[in-house]
């Protein structure tokens, strides 16, 4: 049995099967990780959810930024943007299944076997990955609750606070967290985030750095992250797995055997 972790697919579905087709993935044997951002600008998002949540146990993925965007368009707190592709989904016939799976999957995952975490957009210097587990938790308990998960959809948008603290509480707590772990890229020693540059790492804002060039608090866990397509996957920091190569831009989808760290790449589109 592999383990194979896949990055921001979008949509891109033709590119997913052309890779599980090359490994020859099979889903009774083997798992496919995602680091999220499922949907979304791309071509095909409704057949991308609907095969990913046919695999069952046998997917982990992670929330990416994206996918809350389309529980947040499903419950109608945000319009669709034009450059959204989410339609197809919300008008699917088994839309209220698709989305209700979604709101299962969590914000990180463990793999403590393999001494791996696994989220969206990283795991900020300030956070040990126990913190990260148990912090994902709180926003994940809120996603999973009926009353909860309106009220907290539209809360969610916003770049403040720009810093967790401990004795953030509320709508502020559940944001931040929430940005750390599917928006992040570049932060403060001290955590602060800046939420407006998406650039590459060396046209960092003044006084920022890649959230990844901080030391961990976990240096020996590794990370395995997608969300920043400007990396091209180029990260040079042992343990620090970038997966977002860009698929829905024209570019590659990766896919890495998460034991031997083999990285194979897609481009074809349709
Ligand atoms: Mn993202």
């Amino acid at each position: 049995m592999a383990v194979y972790a896949v990055g921001d697919i979008q949509g891109c579905f033709k590119p997913l099967q052309c890779l599980l087709q090359e490994v020859d993935f099979n889903p009774s044997r083997d798992t496919l990780w995602a680091v999220g951002d499922l949907v979304n600008r791309g071509p095909d998002s409704l057949a991308t959810l609907r095969y990913l949540d046919s695999l069952g146990n046998a997917c982990i993925s992670v929330l990416g930024n994206h996918d809350l965007h389309l529980l947040a368009a499903a419950h109608d707190i945000k319009r669709l943007r034009k450059s959204d592709t989410l339609l197809p989904i919300l008008r699917a016939p088994d839309r209220d299944h698709l989305l209700y799976n979604l709101r299962q999957r969590p914000l990180a995952h463990m793999d403590s076997e393999r001494g791996l975490i696994m989220t969206h957009a990283g795991v900020p210097p300030i956070w040990s990955a126990q913190d990260t587990l148990a912090l994902a938790a709180e926003v994940e308990a809120v996603l999973r609750c009926d009353q909860q998960l309106p009220c907290f959809l539209d809360d969610m948008y916003g770049n403040e606070p720009a810093c967790w603290s401990p004795e953030l509480d509320g709508t502020k707590r559940l944001r931040v967290i929430t940005n750390y772990l599917t928006r992040m890229r570049f932060c403060r020693p001290d955590g602060t985030l800046d939420l407006k540059s998406k650039d590459t790492p060396g046209q960092a804002p003044q006084g920022y750095v890649p959230w990844f060039t901080l030391p961990r608090r976990d240096p020996e866990i590794g990370i395995i992250f997608g969300h920043w397509a400007a990396l091209e996957g180029k990260v040079e920091v042992p343990g620090i797995h970038a997966l977002d190569t860009g698929c829905v831009w024209g570019n590659q989808l990766t896919l890495m055997n998460v034991d031997t760290g083999e990285k194979r790449h897609c481009s074809c589109h349709d």
